[in-house]
Order: C-alpha cells, then sequence, then structure tokens
C-alpha cells in the first residue's frame, strides 16, 4: 500500500505491547509466587507441551551434535568468529588511568555478574542468538551466563540451538520460554537462579515481561518484532528489496516493512514483487511512500527503524546523517540476513522507535564501569575552596568539613572559613 509519510510515522509500534500487559503481568506473579510449578504449568496451558525438563541435561547437548549436520555446525563456527571478531575490536571496554601531578583519577570495567539470555523459538529457532547473545558477554567476562529457549512440541530445547549454546560455553541452558522465562530470570525459582541482567529479543508477551521486571532486574533494551524501513532511488535493485523486506516480515505476524522510494513506478514495482513473494498476512503490514532522499532520511530518522537499508546513489557518504536506527545496512549487496547471521555486527537491536534511546547489544551491554581516584595533599589544596563553597552553597556541613578537617594539617590550605 502506498501511504504518506504521516502515516508512516504514526504507526501504533508501541501499542501492541499495551494490549498484553495485563496478562504478561498476571503470568510473572504466577512465577514469582509458584517457581517451578508454574513454569511447568503456564507452558501446558499456552503452548500444550509437557516438558521434559526444565534445565537441560548433559545428555541432551550430547544427542544434538548426533543431529545436527557438520556443514551446520561449520556456519555456526564462522558466524562465531566473525561475531567475535567485530565485538572485540569495537569494544569499549578500555580502562583508564589518568596520572596527574596532584591526583590519580581513573575508569575501570568490570562485567555484570550473572546474564540471562532469552533465545527466542516457536515459528523458527535462533541458534544464531545464542551466538548474538552470548559471545559480547563471553568477551565482556560474565561469570555465569545462562539461557532460556521455548521447548518444541516434545518438551524439548531445539538441538540445533543446543548446539550454539555449547559452542558459546553457556554454563545453564533452561527450556522455558516466554514471560514466565523473564520472571524465572528475574526472581529465580527452585530449579532457576535469579540473574543480574536480562538480554535477548522477543515476542511482544516476552518484550512487555522485560518491561515489566525492569525495576528488579536490568534488561538490555526492548527488542520486539523485525522492522525494515528502506530508502531506495533507482539504483536499488527492486528485486533484492523485495526478499528483504520478506526476509523480516517472515519473523512475526508484527513485523513491519516500510520502502520509501524517490518515484512511484519504483514504489509500484517494489508493491509487486513483494506481492508476488508474500503471503497476505505478510503484505498486510507492508508499506511504500514516495519520498525524495532528504526528506526519507528525516522519515527513517523519526521512525528509528531497527534495520535501515539504503540503497541510492551516495548512500554510503550519508551514514552520518543517521540518527536514529538500530542496524544500518548500505547498498545493493548488504542483505539484513548478513547482520542478522555472519558478517559479524549483532542482530539483537532496538524496535518499535527504541533505537531513539538503546543501541543494539555489544559487550558494553554486559559490562558497567567504576570511577575512581586518589588525590594527593597538593590536589586536594587545589580543589578544597571549590568543594568547601560549594558544600557551603548546598547546606551540607559536613561535607565542608571532611575537606577543611583535612587542609587543617597544612593551615595554608584551610583559610576559606
Ligand atoms: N532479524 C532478526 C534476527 C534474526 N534473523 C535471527 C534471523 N535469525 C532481528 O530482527
Ligand atoms: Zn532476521
Amino acid at each position: 500500500m502506498i501511504v504518506s509519510k504521516d502515516f508512516i510515522l504514526n504507526l501504533e509500534r508501541k501499542k501492541s505491547l499495551e494490549d498484553v500487559f495485563q496478562v504478561v503481568r498476571e503470568i510473572i506473579d504466577r512465577v514469582k509466587r509458584d517457581g517451578d510449578k508454574a513454569l511447568l504449568e503456564i507452558t501446558n496451558e499456552i503452548d500444550g507441551v509437557d516438558l521434559k525438563y526444565i534445565r537441560v541435561p548433559e545428555e541432551e547437548f550430547d544427542k544434538a551434535y548426533d543431529v545436527v549436520e557438520d556443514p551446520v555446525i561449520d556456519a555456526l563456527e564462522l558466524a562465531k568468529e566473525n561475531i567475535s571478531n567485530f565485538h572485540s575490536i569495537t569494544s569499549v571496554d578500555r580502562d583508564i588511568r589518568l596520572d596527574f601531578d596532584h591526583m590519580i583519577l581513573g575508569k575501570k570495567y568490570t562485567p555484570i555478574n550473572s546474564a540471562g539470555i532469552y533465545i527466542p523459538g516457536g515459528r523458527a529457532s535462533y541458534p544464531s542468538t545464542a551466538l548474538m547473545a552470548g559471545i559480547p558477554a563471553k568477551i565482556a567476562g560474565v561469570k555465569r551466563l545462562v539461557a532460556c529457549t521455548p521447548p518444541n512440541k516434545e518438551g524439548r530445547v531445539n538441538a540445533l540451538t543446543l548446539v550454539a549454546c555449547d559452542i558459546v560455553e553457556f554454563d545453564e541452558v533452561y527450556a522455558v520460554g516466554g514471560a514466565q522465562a523473564i520472571s524465572a530470570l528475574a526472581y529465580g525459582t527452585e530449579t532457576i537462579e535469579r540473574v543480574d541482567k536480562i538480554a535477548g529479543p522477543g515476542n511482544k508477551y516476552v518484550t512487555a515481561a522485560k518491561l515489566l521486571v525492569q525495576n528488579d532486574v536490568a534488561i538490555d533494551m526492548p527488542a520486539g518484532p523485525s522492522e525494515i524501513l528502506v530508502i531506495a532511488d533507482e539504483t536499488a535493485n527492486t528485486e533484492f528489496i523485495a526478499y528483504d523486506v520478506c526476509a523480516q516480515l517472515e519473523h512475526d505476524p508484527s513485523s513491519i516493512a516500510v520502502v520509501l522510494c524517490t518515484t512511484e513506478k519504483l514504489a509500484k514495482e517494489i508493491e509487486t514483487r513483494v506481492g508476488d513473494l508474500a503471503n497476505e498476512q505478510m503484505s498486510s503490514n507492508f508499506y511504500t511512500c514516495v519520498a525524495d532522499i532528504d526528506t526519507a532520511i528525516a522519515i527513517s530518522n523519526s521512525f528509528a527503524p531497527e534495520h535501515l537499508t539504503m540503497v541510492f546513489e551516495g548512500a554510503e557518504d550519508r551514514i552520518d546523517e543517521i540518527e536514529n536506527a538500530g542496524s544500518v545496512f548500505i547498498g545493493n549487496h548488504s542483505p539484513v540476513a548478513s547482520g542478522d547471521y555472519a558478517s559479524g555486527t549483532n542482530h539483537i537491536l532496538p524496535t518499535s522507535g527504541y533505537a531513539k534511546i538503546y543501541s543494539g547489544l555489544s559487550v558494553e551491554t554486559f559490562l558497567k564501569h567504576i570511577t575512581y581516584q586518589m588525590i594527593k595533599p597538593e590536589g586536594l589544596k587545589m580543589i578544597g575552596h571549590a568543594i568547601m563553597k560549594l558544600a557551603e552553597a548546598e547546606g551540607l556541613p559536613f561535607h565542608k568539613k571532611s575537606v577543611k578537617v583535612r587542609l587543617k594539617e597544612d593551615p595554608k590550605g584551610g583559610d576559606s572559613g
């Protein structure tokens, strides 16, 4: 459907979360109250599945290797190498100690102690997500790394997901999905010990649950149903674009795709191609709009898409104009699937406009920093006056005295009253 700029900017992407908050809150409370029992019951009620186990036992990993073919394992290994390289090279994990004459100031990074990764299941399995979240967590130095992922119809975890978790060296894997998994990670059950931070994408129930538990546990970002926004001119290959659009629409019934084209002819051509490839439900979440490149960039910055594809003359020189997006794909030969799987950038990205205030997952997601200082006597003399003045102005006498008492050792330094 060719729509206006305003239509695109008014698409209600966060609303789908509001609709599920009520039921998600009930699930969270049930797991908080009844622990493992609630996990088993809810999995049965919602998915009609009898769990074989909550924690995946060791022998399941061995069985998984028997059924996964070598070329798939090789593909996981290649993806792992590229993800590891990109994430370690681009990490800002740089401890800094500034040795000034009068003081030492420093900043040092430490990992989050334990992290719980949500690996989606359902219509597809997501071993790639185990890599995308697990590898940065390992690089950061997370000590306890656990995964929750929905069971299949037999009550077990998908074999390839288990292999991916094994390759990344997750410490524990649980066959639990949905909002119930987020509650278990946030509050703990008899089997699942709580974690300090929850990361990973999910459907609207999982995303709503992450938002609801974030007073009690850290979360990475709201990463919900996939989105793609494409900016295209006549240099774009419309067949490639149609496949990229369908690739993101196949993730979830709530996924959204928008193509901003410089001409109506282009918009019609892309619509026809997507119409030929997509089913009805996918097509109903697909919109095109006619706009020149400057306007398209402005629309994209307001929309803040999870994935932005730029296929127009000189696109690579305009990356500086992009203010809000999860990850950007430039030129005809950069399918979003390259970032989804194997180029090395992360595929866990903010959706629903949250790219305005959140970044995609990275090593920093699992790090925090500590600052430190050692003030030398001459250093305190240099800044003591200012500290005491400001403490006085704020009406905090002990702050002032804590400096004054130290400067007294040297009467020259303590003369400001
Ligand atoms: N496009 C998804 C990530 C993914 N794709 C995983 C395939 N596997 C994030 O929106
Ligand atoms: Zn994808």
